[in-house]
């Protein structure tokens, strides 16, 4: 014990030093969110934050959504922009940049997972805002994303075929916080010899009615029900918005 510790009574426990500091952390991560979370509704951008284990196809599908969802629906002049995080180098951001998309890398040096702070430094010099739709990639990992709220509307998790059906089984803490699901590689269910009904019954297990869309980003198959899903996506959330500013400026003597 530490000489300047007061002495323990008998009975009593301490949580140990490394668990409050990470509590501390959190809760500072959660604070900054929430306020990114406001900031984003005023700035009107939909943000999702894409999750899953290294390689499963997030750069190979956000690539073709960044590029498709504009095309797909021409009328709503859609503006759509990523950060993308990685250890090292930019070359998924290289990628990115292919669509014509606006795209931020932020290498984060042995950190695995992206924080709050990091993404408002980016949108806080992001320029132009007049975005509509602003994708995160975070990094590669089931684990540590499941606890760093990034300000998003939705968390969008991935998981390919060539992984194993049990993955949220043993990740159940990363798909419970996920609002979706793309089950990816499906151009490879076969030579995998994949089970999709269990790999569907295990995200049911830990997220019961999770909605999943079973995409290929070789062959872009699912592509045309998860544009149309997003799109619909951000509607609810404008409307949304629109409800709690229109319940906020309601007076008490109007709402009787
Ligand atoms: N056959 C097949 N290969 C795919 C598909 N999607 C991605 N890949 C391949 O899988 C590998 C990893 O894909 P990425 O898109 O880089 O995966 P990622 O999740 O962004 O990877 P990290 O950013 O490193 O975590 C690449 O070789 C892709 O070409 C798919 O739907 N089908
Ligand atoms: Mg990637
Ligand atoms: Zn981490």
């Amino acid at each position: 014990m530490n000489e300047t510790s007061p002495p323990m009574k008998i009975g009593e426990t301490q949580a140990p030093r490394i668990l409050q500091v990470r509590t501390k952390i959190l809760k500072a991560n959660d604070t900054l969110a929430r306020t990114l979370r406001q900031k984003f509704a005023s700035d009107n951008v939909f943000v999702t934050n894409w999750v899953s284990s290294p390689g499963s196809g997030k750069t190979t599908w956000l690539e073709r959504t960044l590029k498709e969802l504009p095309a797909k629906f021409p009328t709503e002049n859609l503006r759509v922009a990523a950060i993308v995080g990685d250890l090292e180098t930019d070359r998924d951001a290289q990628r990115l940049r292919r669509s014509g998309a606006p795209v931020r890398q932020i290498m984060t040096h042995g950190l695995c997972h992206l924080e709050a702070d990091m993404i408002e430094r980016e949108w806080d010099s992001f320029s132009p805002k007049n975005v509509d739709f602003l994708f995160i990639e975070n990094v590669g990992n089931l684990v540590c994303p499941t606890s760093w709220d990034l300000g998003e509307s939705l968390r969008i998790g991935l998981f390919s075929v060539t992984e194993g059906e049990d993955k949220p089984l043993k990740y159940p803490g990363l798909f419970n916080t996920c609002d979706a699901v793309l089950l990816t590689k499906i151009d490879l269910a076969q030579a995998c010899e994949f089970q999709r009904d269990a790999a569907i019954a295990n995200l049911y297990a830990v997220r019961p009615g999770i909605k999943i869309f079973e995409v290929s980003g070789k062959t872009g198959h699912g592509l045309e029900a998860w544009l149309d899903w997003l799109l619909a996506q951000r509607e609810n959330w404008q409307a949304s918005i629109a409800s709690t500013i229109s319940a906020a400026s309601t007076s008490p003597r109007e709402a009787t």
